[in-house]
């Protein structure tokens, strides 16, 4: 796994991804929320009862954001509706008490889909330090 995300931080910033095909239909996923800029869907591991993946919609071209380190002034406003749609989904999932919000960055932040995402966790209680 980690040789897999040392290869996948080598790709150039808007590299397709896994999280491409979600985009386009070519995979299924379990969706909970689309707009025409984010997609929200279920993550295939979960860690928590409820675990969902909030991702930027990438098309016409459009250079997609790979990572955190990777985001330019354009995308601050694509930054923010990640967040605020993070708000609208745990609202959704009825997570009232609290949730935890997680971007894994590069090798040594556990990331594996250079597409950049936000992990929405709850349904349990969340500890702290993370691992
Ligand atoms: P990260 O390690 O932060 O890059 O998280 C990537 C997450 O993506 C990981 O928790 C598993 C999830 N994932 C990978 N492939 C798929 C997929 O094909 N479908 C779904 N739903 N989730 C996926």
């Amino acid at each position: 796994e980690k040789e897999a995300a040392l290869a996948a931080a080598a790709l150039p910033a808007d590299s397709p991804t896994i999280f491409d095909k979600i985009i386009n239909k070519e995979i299924p996923a379990n969706v909970v929320y689309e707009d025409d800029k984010v997609l929200a869907f279920r993550d295939i591991n979960p860690q928590a009862p409820i675990h969902i993946l909030l991702i930027p919609k990438v098309k016409d071209g459009l250079s997609g954001v790979s990572k955190v380190p990777e985001a330019e002034e354009r995308h601050i406003e694509i930054l923010g509706r990640l967040l605020y749609t993070a708000k609208l989904v745990a609202k959704q999932e009825g997570l009232e008490d609290g949730f935890r919000l997680v971007i894994n960055d590069g090798p040594s932040g556990c990331q594996s889909v250079y597409h950049l995402h936000i992990h929405l966790l709850g349904g349990r209680q969340m500890n702290w330090p993370p691992g």
